[in-house]
């Protein structure tokens, strides 16, 4: 995506500015490190390059920009659901404007503080008081944590993805190893299933790994490169592609979408919203996902 020629509202410093596109206020940064992009809405990573390199990260060319729709690509936050266990699908904080809340920088890259907190809306939907901050860390790799605050009187469950989009030169050249070999497939009404260890696709994948290593690792031969994704806080990944019958379902994704992306996800999975992870008021729960290149 290019940030360059998005018109700036704000500088916040050299570094860092609030550009606009349609009806979305993004972050954009521009350090020696990398460049990258997150719009307010739904706190959503759209882009991170490090210098000279490729963009990591996917992004729909026709996604909708109307600060309404979430966004296709990027890392959508999913929470305080993930799925279609509730209305709306994959929970509300990926539709909700956050605000910014700090942004910092050093030689070594810039970290962006987003904010969201329940509102008159949140509390139709899910009756319950949060403070959760997404963290975006730009430098030679992109970590970006979930920290999810319980500041209710009552406990309440959750469950979440960091659901990235990884940008890939072909998707039937890619390998993918890491993710454990036993998964949920969504495909088959939720079987348990047992899978391989290296995963080369050649149709559509919605599988939940529910063992995966501490490092997943998609190599590229088309963009020569390996892409590595570490995850903490998660109970699973998840790995989607919609493949060519599932792009063209969708309206926000150009009908050969499927070919650059892989979804590769930080999940908090859960079968339905009360079998989600429970948090006491007070208590803290941080999901992340750290992607780099090499
Ligand atoms: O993470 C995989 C998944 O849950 C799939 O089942 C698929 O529907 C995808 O997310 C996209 O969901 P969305 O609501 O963004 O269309």
């Amino acid at each position: 995506m290019n940030l360059h020629s998005l018109p700036t509202i704000t500088n916040l410093s050299d570094k860092v500015s609030i550009v606009q596109k349609d009806d979305v206020k993004i972050v954009r940064v521009i350090h020696e490190k990398a460049t990258a992009g997150i719009a307010l809405h739904g706190a959503h990573v759209l882009s991170y390059q490090p210098a000279g390199k490729e963009d990591l990260i996917w992004m729909s060319s026709n996604t909708p920009f109307d600060g309404k729709a979430a966004l296709r690509g990027g890392i959508p936050v999913c929470w305080p659901w993930f799925g279609k266990i509730a209305e709306p699908a994959h929970g509300f904080a990926r539709i909700n404007e956050w605000k910014l809340a700090d942004h910092r920088e050093s030689e070594k890259g810039v970290i962006i503080a987003l904010e969201l907190e329940e509102s008159p809306e949140t509390l139709l939907i899910w009756p319950y008081k949060f403070k959760t901050r997404l963290y975006v860390e730009i430098g030679d790799e992109l970590k970006v944590s979930l920290e999810v605050n319980n500041t209710d009187e009552k406990a309440w469950t959750f469950s979440s993805a960091l659901h990235t989009y990884l940008n890939v030169g072909d998707i039937t050249q890619i390998s993918t190893t890491g993710m454990g070999d036993e998964y949920i497939d969504k495909l088959q009404d939720a079987k348990l299933c047992k899978g391989d260890d290296t995963l080369v696709l050649t149709d559509t994948i919605d599988r939940i790994y529910t063992t995966p290593e501490a490092k997943i690792t998609v190599t590229d031969p088309v963009l020569k490169r390996a892409l590595m994704v570490e995850n903490s806080g998660h109970n699973s990944a998840v790995l989607w592609n919609p493949w060519s019958q599932g792009s063209e379902a969708m309206a926000d994704m150009p009908d050969d979408g499927y070919k650059t992306m892989f979804c590769v996800e930080s999940t908090i999975h859960a079968p339905c919203l009360s079998a989600g992870q429970i948090l006491q008021p007070k208590e803290q729960h941080v999901l992340t996902t750290t992607i780099s290149a090499q």
